[in-house]
């Protein structure tokens, strides 16, 4: 589905401002990474402006998401301040039927996941062309490594039947996360078994992470150009 990139941001505004009707006064609200989860922060910002949301604070899960939080003015704190988070609102690149999740093109999934797993409610904000209806059909599994033995991972997630490839920035030089470790884009195809393949993936010293969220999301809210969907599970 082709949707023009003036559409596919009134969709995610869409999304996200019915996610941050969800917050309450008082609320440890975490947040995101990418450009879904950004249009979130910009709603709370107006509604701080307007007074119409007070005394809630902002736990960014990334060192960009808390330049961005920063520069709006909106109060932030840290998971050690708050180890439990009352709802997150992020977003994910694919998201299936059962409201599974691939996430991490923006890289930031280690902490997202982190936060994911410290919150009551964990609210992925999408537009309406990341549904899908089986994981891995159009998105590679991000699995972040440390650089220590990264081509032996790489072998081994081939042999789980992935094409693997280093993420690099424009200049072919690796991307580095905010823990300063590698990220293999693994390309399995649709994926039959994900809460399998998620145990594997596991299974490995070296292996830090992957971008498969398997039962975290308490609901998705898709931004359609019919209007706002929200999915529980
Ligand atoms: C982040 O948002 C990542 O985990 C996910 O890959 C990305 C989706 O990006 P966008 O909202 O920019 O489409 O949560």
């Amino acid at each position: 589905m082709i949707v023009s990139g003036d559409v596919n941001r009134e969709l995610k505004k869409r999304a996200a401002a019915k996610a941050v009707e969800l917050i309450k006064p008082g609320m440890v609200v975490g947040i995101g990474h990418g450009s879904t989860a950004i249009e979130a922060v910009y709603c709370l910002a107006s509604l701080f402006e307007t007074g119409k949301i007070r005394d809630i604070v902002v736990v960014p899960c990334s060192n960009h998401m808390v330049e961005e939080t920063r520069k709006l003015g909106i109060p932030m704190s840290t998971l050690e301040e708050h180890p439990v988070v009352d709802l997150t609102i992020d977003g994910a690149d694919e998201v299936d039927p059962q409201l599974n999740l691939i996430k991490g093109g923006g890289g930031a999934f280690l902490h997202e996941k982190i936060l994911a797993e410290a919150s009551r409610r964990e609210i992925i904000i999408v537009d309406e062309t990341k549904l899908s209806p089986i994981l891995g059909t159009r998105w590679a599994v991000p699995v972040e490594v440390i650089s220590f033995g990264w081509r032996s991972q790489a072998e081994y997630l081939q042999t789980l039947g992935a094409t693997v490839k280093l993420r690099q920035d424009s200049s072919c030089n690796p991307i580095k996360t905010d823990q300063g470790n590698l990220i293999l884009d693994c390309r399995f195809g649709p994926i039959a078994d994900p809460v399998r393949l998620a145990g594997q993936i596991k299974g490995r010293a070296g292996i830090v992470e992957h971008g498969l969220f398997l039962g975290l999301a308490s609901e998705v809210i898709v931004g359609c150009r019919s209007g706002v969907c929200h999915l529980k599970r």
